[in-house]
């Protein structure tokens, strides 16, 4: 967000900003992926306050103040709004529960489905969502951004095909073989849900969306182009030309050799990438492209201690000078302590 300040008349632009508009900042904004969840007392506490986990996610005052707990809590310089990849299926009219302790659960679509699936629901079943991304926006300082979020098609339609998260997503990697055009049917349809759905929150007010590619490494390499790549292009194309200047973080998790190209293909404005990369080397081969979010692993913050600060000083090191947002390389796991995720910020702000 940018906003006036009236006694002094200067701009407050939050710093994560800064770096996806194109400076690099000597000490990187951080935030965490999953940064609001099961690690925290106060998101245990309030999740027995609403019922299911969608109903979490679609009552506006929870899901608004979940998403503030680890602004409160830990500072970040990003919130992301509260709400799941999955909320999309759902706006799609497809059956999505969250069992306690399994995950999610989802009446697997066949392809005689995919030809039913509408997206003219899609902004009235999410209203709710968009109302948190406006009420998280009123509360937040000028100083903190709200980043909006949605699934990338890919990782999406392997929930939707599978019913379920499953290891290695063969189901869809079945039909991606067995039935490509249907697939890139599959596809289109999120695409549009998804371009609706992120204008929506940015014109409600987010400041930036991230796009999770999760299971974007299942794929062969013409099929992350044709699946992955191609429809974030898309998405990313199809907000732009509502909003021009809209802020967008790719995370194409696995990607590997495929990053600089993703990158180039979808025109992001940073990408995220998890600890198997070496960061010197994709920021290399990245250049001034975009900016780099990660990418510590989330097991070295569950083991803490000195191993955590060397890693930390490890990516600061191999991205200084360079557009750093610090994070994890994906999710915070439950088990995460607390006083390691104040030890990382410490480190991180040193
Ligand atoms: O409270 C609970 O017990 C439910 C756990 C939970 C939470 C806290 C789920 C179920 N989703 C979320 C929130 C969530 N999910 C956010 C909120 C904002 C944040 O703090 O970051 C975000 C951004 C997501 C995104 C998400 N959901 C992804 C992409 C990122 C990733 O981790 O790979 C995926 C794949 C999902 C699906 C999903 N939702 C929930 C679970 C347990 C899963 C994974 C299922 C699986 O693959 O087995």
């Amino acid at each position: 967000m940018v906003v006036q300040n009236s006694s002094t008349g200067l701009m407050t632009k939050a710093r994560l900003l800064h770096v996806l508009d194109g400076e690099a900042m000597a000490q990187p904004p951080m935030w965490l992926m999953r940064q609001a969840g099961r690690y925290l007392p106060e998101y245990r506490a309030l999740r027995t306050k609403a019922g299911s986990f969608l109903d979490l996610c679609y009552t506006p005052e929870l899901a608004t103040e979940v998403t503030l707990q680890p602004i409160r809590r830990f500072g970040f310089d990003a919130a992301i709004l509260f709400s799941d990849i999955l909320v999309i299926p759902h706006a799609l009219g497809r059956d999505v529960r969250f069992v306690e302790g399994e995950g999610p659960r989802l009446d697997p679509i066949d392809v005689a489905d995919i030809e039913q699936l509408t997206t003219n629901a899609v902004l009235e079943r999410l209203a709710p969502v968009l109302e948190t991304v406006s009420a998280v926006r009123r509360e937040l300082a000028p100083d903190k951004a709200l980043i909006g979020f949605c699934g990338a098609p890919w990782t999406v339609a392997t929930y939707m095909i599978a019913g379920k998260g499953t290891p290695d997503q063969a189901p869809s990697r079945l039909l991606a073989a067995r039935d490509p055009q249907a697939l890139d049917r599959l596809i289109d349809k999120l695409v549009q849900a998804s371009i609706v759905y992120l204008v929506a929150q940015l014109r409600a007010g987010a400041d930036a969306v991230q796009i999770f590619d999760s299971w974007s490494r299942v794929l062969s390499p013409a099929g992350f182009e044709r699946w992955s790549a191609g429809p974030i292009a898309r998405i990313v194309a199809g907000v732009r030309a509502e909003i021009p200047d809209a802020r967008f973080i790719g995370f194409p998790k696995g990607a590997d050799r495929g990053l600089v190209s993703f990158v180039e293909t979808t025109g992001v404005n940073a990408v995220g990438v998890d600890w198997t990369v070496p960061l010197a080397t994709v920021r290399q081969e990245i250049a001034d492209r975009a900016a780099i979010q990660g990418n510590l692993d989330p097991m070295v913050l569950v083991a803490g201690g000195t191993q955590l600060d060397d890693a930390v000083d490890e990516i600061l090191e191999a991205m200084r000078g360079g557009r750093l947002i610090f994070n994890l390389g994906h999710g915070i796991v439950p088990q995460t302590p607390i006083e390691h995720v104040e030890r990382l910020v410490e480190r991180v702000r040193r």
